[in-house]
């Protein structure tokens, strides 16, 4: 897998964009999102590609996001927060509520590390983004050494990150993939990422400019 499709429940594709989607050469969709959440529109999102043969991801970040029938279910657990309610507390919740319901073999547990600071996520998470190569390479370390974790996410939400930190981050990886995500706009930008990273993300660039974002899925292929 080296390529995925971040869908925006709160944001509308243009028509026709489904079929394109799943014809682009991506590897599948996560679905996702930080605020303004409702369910109807994660179920007909969830829906329109869950008949498709690529896997569809779903983030779970909220309590609308729980849908059954997913391929996945990602968990995010920030791990450059300042406050345990995203590290843990709010897993805790869900597990004590849902747990006998989570489909246990479908869980991926992503170890996030956000780096932007305008992001709505950093805020939200608050998140400490003032961190040089050696933290994110620590962070890394953790991810793969002492939670064993599946993915570590290098996340610049809405810029283009500093790939200086990515490779910091590659350097520490060997069982644990590297998924990078963040303003990846265009073709050389997808390549250039997906150089360093196992799997790129693209996500406001499909409701900004349709065109180019497709094109994103192809390139590295
Ligand atoms: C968001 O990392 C993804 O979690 C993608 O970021 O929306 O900036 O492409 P963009």
């Amino acid at each position: 897998m080296r390529h995925l499709f971040k869908l925006d429940p709160a944001k509308v594709l243009p028509d026709g964009a489904v079929d394109r989607l799943v014809r682009s050469g991506t590897d599948g969709f996560i679905i996702g999102g930080s605020d303004g959440l409702q369910v109807g529109a994660v179920q007909a999102l969830f829906r329109s590609f869950a008949t498709w043969d690529l896997p569809v991801f779903m983030e779970v970040s909220d309590e609308a996001m729980v849908m059954p029938g997913a391929s996945e279910y990602l968990i995010p657990m920030v791990l450059n927060t300042t406050d345990v309610e995203w590290l843990l507390g709010a897993h805790h919740r869900i597990v004590k509520q849902y747990g006998d319901f989570i489909p246990w073999p479908h869980v991926l547990v992503e170890g996030y590390c956000i780096l932007n600071p305008d992001a709505k996520a950093a805020n939200l998470a608050k998140a400490n983004t003032n961190l040089t190569e050696g933290d994110v390479a620590a962070y890394a370390s953790i991810a793969e050494n002492m939670l064993q974790l599946p993915i570590f996410y290098v996340e610049y939400s809405g810029v283009f990150g500093d790939k200086r930190m990515l490779q910091a981050a590659r350097s520490e990886l060997v069982n644990t993939k590297l998924w990078y995500g963040g303003g990846i706009r265009t073709v050389a930008q997808a390549r250039e990422m997906a150089e360093i990273a196992d799997v790129i993300i693209v996500g406001n660039v499909l409701y900004e400019d349709f065109e180019q974002a497709l094109e994103t899925a192809s390139a590295i292929r």
